[in-house]
């Protein structure tokens, strides 16, 4: 069965994960960093979503010698000029919390009317060290000047996404699973997943 690496050890990313993968999980198998010995800090020094997904990728498949796909994302806020952006996991430093970094983000928009944001995510996919492919998925929404609801993680409880009048903190997996950057992204490289299974499939076959 084919195995790949999920490069992420942020648990809440990995459930997203599994739910768009349900379907070809009779099919593949999917690891965790957790499940690799001694699996490296990667540094993310690139200066887009597309980079670093890209470094993390590439370098989960080098060490564990699988192919590996990686998840970059973040919180694009209009009035801040995109920021948190590609530093949203380092918004309040490198040891705060989700919480830290929403008092941070609701402090820098005391009193801006502007509400407009949208999370964006990238998911990049590689084999032997080298890209394969990157997968985009963006949602547009509103930042509420409180947090409301415990499900997800990050910056969902005070996210509103358009259309909804609740944040994905209240509306939870079964709308944030349809719905988000990170469902939108991994729709894209489910459809190319199961590409590429079938056709393995074929081969066996001829
Ligand atoms: P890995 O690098 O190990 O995958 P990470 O949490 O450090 O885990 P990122 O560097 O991609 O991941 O940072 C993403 C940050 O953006 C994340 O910590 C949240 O603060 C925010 N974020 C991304 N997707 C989100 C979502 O679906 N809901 C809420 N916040 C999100």
């Amino acid at each position: 069965m084919l195995q790949i690496l999920a490069a992420t050890s942020n648990k809440h990313k990995v459930e997203e994960f599994r739910a768009a993968f349900a379907p070809l999980l009779s099919r593949m198998e999917i690891l965790t960093a957790d499940d690799i010995h001694g699996y490296p800090e990667i540094r993310e020094t690139g200066t887009s979503f597309e980079e670093n997904a890209d470094i993390k990728a590439r370098e989960a498949s080098a060490y564990a010698d699988m192919p590996a796909f990686a998840d970059d994302s973040g919180l694009e806020v209009a009035v801040l000029n995109g920021a948190p952006g590609i530093f949203s996991a380092r918004y309040a430093g490198d040891h705060a919390g989700d919480a830290e970094r929403i008092q941070k983000l609701l402090a820098e928009m005391k009193g801006k009317t502007n509400r407009r944001a949208r999370f964006v995510c990238v998911i990049a996919l590689a084999y032997r060290g080298t890209s394969v492919k990157t997968f985009r998925g963006e949602v547009n929404g509103t930042i509420i000047d409180e947090p409301r609801g415990t499900h997800g993680f990050g910056y969902d409880p005070v996210f509103v996404p358009d259309g909804y009048d609740k944040t994905f903190g209240e509306l939870g997996p079964e709308v944030k699973d349809k719905i988000s950057h990170r469902a939108k992204a991994l729709e894209k490289i489910v459809a190319f997943i199961k590409e590429e299974l079938d056709s393995m499939d074929d081969f066996e076959f001829e």
